[in-house]
């Protein structure tokens, strides 16, 4: 009966009948979602490790000058890129932001070759002409991690026009944090999405800043609501657990893919360190940090897998103890990795991500 009405009087019809999923308030915490199967739990802890102790080696080679530019690191944040990419097939496609290297890591980009783009060598991912902010992997669906606030929501939105044009079942991902929802396009490329029917997870990483700035005192009602008013399905999840962030993405990702239009997912994060490197984050309250520190996406993770999943503390002390070895490596064949060739730059147009 719906496909007799006109595009506008369809929306309003969808809109109407949408189910909005039953939602909590910030207070409540939402559900936990079910562990996969033990070789993927397993599989889920390596990534948010690899994520965690690479970037704790970006910090230390920032401070060490072997970094440039700037760096906006993803500690605290893991369990969003990685539970949202374990929902993720090969035709999807992913946009992300300057805070990048988790996602990018997530979507399976090759370690050395981001660490090597973090050092500017020739052998980076982008052949050292990105740095830390714009990472991009066509290889592994990334379509691109943008330094302009909220620019993955539109450059999503557009991989999403383009995918379902394409009807192969694609679904276009766009992360992006707090700040981004009072960006004139948040609306204008839900609306877009909402009209077209796209097929696209926004994944809104509220956590709880933009730069230095509580995210509250910019922005009016709760974000996971703003969607609804246009029909979207949104959803707000734990984002400190990745089993809650996997299955709230996992039931969103096949929506999309089985023509639902766009979804919407606000992980409730945190960042650990500052907006970037130059940012003591001294404007956080007494005991913020030590308190969402206690919900560690890693603890939590290990906690669920040994509790609910059948898993050893002994096989998620050995992960710890590869990814530590691996990141060592990382860092030794980076530091030895060529520099670009000045004589290349004249072909950076060239340059085939
Ligand atoms: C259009 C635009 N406006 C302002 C900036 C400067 N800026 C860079 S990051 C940032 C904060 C964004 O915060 P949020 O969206 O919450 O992401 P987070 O850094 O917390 O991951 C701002 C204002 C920018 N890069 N682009
Ligand atoms: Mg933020």
């Amino acid at each position: 009966m719906l496909e007799s009405l006109t595009g506008s009087e369809r929306v309003a019809a969808e809109v109407a009948q949408v189910q909005v999923p039953a939602q909590a308030g910030t207070k409540q915490r939402p559900k936990a979602g079910v562990l996969p199967k033990r070789a993927e739990s397993l599989e889920i802890y390596r990534r948010m490790r690899l994520i965690r102790d690479f970037e704790e080696l970006v910090q230390a080679l920032f401070l060490k000058g072997e970094v440039h530019g700037t760096t906006h690191l993803y500690i605290g944040q893991e369990a969003d890129a990685v539970g949202v990419a374990s929902a993720l097939g090969d035709e999807d496609r992913v946009a992300a932001t300057y805070r990048g290297h988790g996602v990018s890591l997530a979507v399976g980009v090759d370690p050395q070759s981001l660490l090597d783009e973090m050092l500017g060598r020739a052998t980076g991912v982008c052949g050292g002409r990105s740095g830390s902010m714009n990472i991009v992997d066509l290889s592994h669906r990334l379509i691109g991690c943008f330094g302009i606030v909220g620019g993955s929501i539109g450059a999503a939105t557009g991989a999403a026009l383009s995918l379902s044009r394409q009807g192969k079942g694609g679904v276009a991902v766009a992360f992006f944090g707090d700040g981004a929802v009072n960006q004139g396009y948040f609306g204008e490329c839900l609306n877009f999405a909402r009209v077209l029917s796209l097929p696209v997870l926004y994944v809104c990483e509220n956590n709880r800043y933009g730069e230095f700035t509580p995210f509250e005192s910019v922005t009016a009602g709760e974000i996971v609501e703003r969607p609804k008013t246009l029909g979207i399905p949104s959803e707000q999840v734990d984002g400190m657990d990745v089993f809650a962030v996997r299955a709230a993405a996992d039931e969103a990702v096949k929506r999309a893919r089985e023509g639902a239009g766009p979804q919407f997912i606000e992980a409730l994060t945190y960042r650990y360190v500052g907006h970037s490197r130059a940012d003591p984050a001294k404007y956080r309250k007494p005991g913020e940090l030590d308190e969402w520190k206690e919900r560690d996406p890693l603890t939590v993770a290990r906690g669920r897998m040994t509790e609910e999943g059948g898993v050893e503390a002994s096989e998620v002390d050995e992960i710890d103890s590869e990814i530590e070895a691996l990141v060592a490596q990382l860092r030794a064949e980076g530091l030895a990795a060529p520099m670009p060739d000045p004589a290349e730059l004249e072909s950076a147009s060239e340059f085939k991500p």
